[in-house]
């Protein structure tokens, strides 16, 4: 068993690479020492008392844990697969309306559906920070789009120093160069639909022709078959798709021009009861749909700036074609119109996601690779679909605020299951240390779903989860809040405002009647406010960064290549 655990020792000290030779803690000792001098965490002073080397405990603990043993023997291989702005409610598994996704599906057939999955803070570059940390947004240091502090323990790092193979494929967007990879190749920011590039750590390229999903699952492809044999890999596969602006190929985009998409229950949505802060939003699909977010067409004659600003105008009208017939849009018919536009590209993009999914789980097949992989199809939080009027996501509504998040596992999970426990994007990095025979570092503050994931909640599993949202006003003048969701209630504080709401989400799921400050609320506001002042404790938010809008990072060099 010792010499077992000892084979992780120099894969944790050469960076991964496999080394032949025997070495024990003992012989470990001294290197820890040096350790202890390194300034491994810029940043530590966010959640370290000032003589803790975080870097140094968690490798003493890993060894610690590494020494008295854990079965290495077919550790899976984890493929998380993550889209961007994905809502569940467009994903069959999930009970859509809206669209069909057979292969995202399988997973839930195969596998698990939670349903109850949540994001900390619902916004792209905090979630990813998130997930790799195991951290809360105060915690890691991303509240809004600032820059992620590579040299922070990940789980990228652990997985790779415990001999994963590991790689970041798509979307990265946390500004500094990905860390804890063997392999990495992502879009710069953002990235674009069509014609993408892609920064690696020694070069860039362009795949011009190419449509952005299908380059980022060629790519994984790519990994998981050049992956060592007898070592298991960690695959972060993340597409761009189907973050605004919406763009899918021809053919999708071809295939949904034609579809009728139903409103939702809240589309017209007007608010009553509700604070200043939805009053206030400029993400709804009536007002703040830009043209290019339309795809309207400029005129042909505009220069550079020109086309850019035509496209820019969020417009009050479009004259367009409805049943071969040239007609001007306006008012209600207009909102509807721009409703079924937004949504059918939005779909569209969501389909060649589905298809990617679809390729990866036949690839597993073909490589006799599904038995012993874990598969994560899961997106950095959830969206508004037309939901109260809106598209985006930022607010801590249910929309926004419930990740999907499916996940097959045929050695450990049952097929068909449903899982209600209360899980939160903090929680996936425990999760995958733990089905790697890892240990979770203290500082990790979720906790491993793979007793949930097995059928075995724990008794004081959490029936309540924090929530804190920064960018104010951000590019949506969405207002900055923080609260608390339990199984049955949701309190939002807006505080800047002072303003509160609360909603009783067993009668009023769609969270149209705010209940704050009504008679007979006085003792479940209490109940909740003490709940929220709880969790804020434990999780140790004392608003260190609650008045700093941090500058914006993604646009930071990625390695050396910006700016060439
Ligand atoms: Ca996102």
């Amino acid at each position: 068993m010792l010499n077992q655990s000892n084979r992780f020792i120099p894969a944790l000290l050469v960076g991964g690479h496999a080394v032949q030779s025997t070495v024990t803690v003992a012989a470990l000792l001294p290197i820890l020492g040096i350790l202890g001098t390194t300034e491994y965490y810029p940043n530590r002073e966010l959640n370290h008392p000032p003589n803790s080397n975080p870097m140094r405990e968690f490798l003493l603990i890993f060894i610690l844990a590494a020494a008295v043993g854990s079965s290495a023997a077919n550790r899976p291989n984890i493929v998380y697969i993550m889209s961007d702005d994905h809502a569940a409610h467009a994903i069959g598994a999930y009970g859509s309306h809206v669209n069909h996704t057979p292969n995202i599906d399988r997973l839930a057939r195969e596998g698990a559906v939670l349903t109850n999955v949540f994001v900390t803070n619902s916004i792209c570059t905090p979630s990813r920070a998130t997930i790799l940390t195991g951290q809360y947004s105060h915690i890691n240091g991303v509240t809004v789009f600032n820059r992620f502090d590579s040299s922070r323990m990940t789980v990228a790092r652990l997985l790779q120093a415990g001999g994963y193979y590991t790689a970041m494929i798509g979307k990265w967007h946390l500004g500094s160069d990905p860390a804890g990879f063997d392999r990495w190749e992502i879009l710069p920011g953002q990235g674009v639909y069509m014609d993408p590039v892609f920064y690696t750590a020694t070069g860039e390229k362009t795949y011009t022709g190419r449509y952005v999903t299908d380059v980022i699952t060629e790519l994984g492809l790519d990994f998981i078959r050049n992956s060592p044999k007898g070592r298991p890999f960690f695959l972060m596969l993340h597409h761009k798709a189907p973050h605004r602006p919406w763009e899918p190929d021809a053919a999708h985009g071809a295939r949904f021009a034609g579809e009728w998409i139903p409103e939702p229950e809240t589309f017209w949505d007007t608010y009553n009861t509700r604070t200043d802060a939805l009053h206030e939003n400029q993400q709804r699909v009536a007002k703040d749909l830009t043209r290019r977010d339309l795809k309207l067409v400029p005129p042909g004659d505009l220069d550079v700036a020109a086309h850019a600003e035509w496209l820019a105008v969020k417009p009050d009208s479009v004259t367009t074609e409805v049943d071969g017939k040239t007609v001007t849009l306006t008012g209600e018919a207009l909102v509807r119109w721009k409703y079924q536009r937004y949504m059918q590209d939005y779909l569209a993009t969501v389909q060649s996601v589905d298809d990617s999914v679809g390729k990866v789980l036949d690839f597993l097949d073909r490589s006799g690779l599904t038995k012993n992989t874990i598969v994560i199809y899961t997106s950095d939080q959830g969206f508004f679909l037309g939901d109260h009027g809106l598209f985006d996501k930022r607010f801590m509504y249910e929309e926004s605020l419930r990740m999907p998040f499916l996940i097959r596992w045929p050695e450990s999970i049952k097929a068909g299951s449903r899982i209600d426990a209360m899980a939160l994007n903090v929680d996936f990095a425990p999760t995958f240390l733990d089905a790697a025979q890892l240990p979770v570092p203290a500082e990790m503050q979720g906790r491993s779903l793979v007793p949930v994931l097995r059928g075995r909640v724990p008794a004081d599993w959490r029936t309540s989860m924090y929530y804190r949202y920064y960018h104010d006003p951000g590019d949506h003048n969405t207002r900055a809040h923080y609260g608390v969701r339990t199984r049955t209630h949701k309190l939002i504080y807006f505080w800047k405002k002072d303003q509160w709401e609360l909603f009783d989400l067993v009668n009023d799921p769609y969270e149209l009647n705010n209940l704050y400050g009504q008679r007979g609320q006085e003792k479940l506001t209490a109940d909740l406010k003490a709940e929220l002042a709880r969790l804020k404790k434990a999780v140790k938010d004392d608003d260190q960064l609650a008045n700093e809008q941090l500058p914006n990072g993604v646009d930071g060099p990625v390695a050396k290549l910006r700016g060439k």
